[in-house]
């Protein structure tokens, strides 16, 4: 699974939307993301694809890492 970089992810209220909209995906999920680098590290047997879609929906503007 590779990380992705949501630039315009800012606090922590930001990971818990971007957690959500994951989790909306994969319920088994899990996110850990870092505010200082915008990385997000999932572990999920979804998709990359399929969820960089999902936190886009979220509103949020995310990258391959
Ligand atoms: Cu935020």
């Amino acid at each position: 699974m590779p990380d992705f970089v949501v630039s315009d992810m800012t606090c922590d209220g930001c990971v818990r939307a971007i957690t959500k909209a994951v989790q909306a995906v994969d319920p088994a999920a899990t996110v850990s993301a870092d505010l200082v680098s915008k990385r997000v590290h999932v572990e999920s047997t979804s998709p990359p694809a399929d969820l960089a879609e999902a936190i886009d929906e979220a509103g949020f503007t995310v990258a391959a890492g």
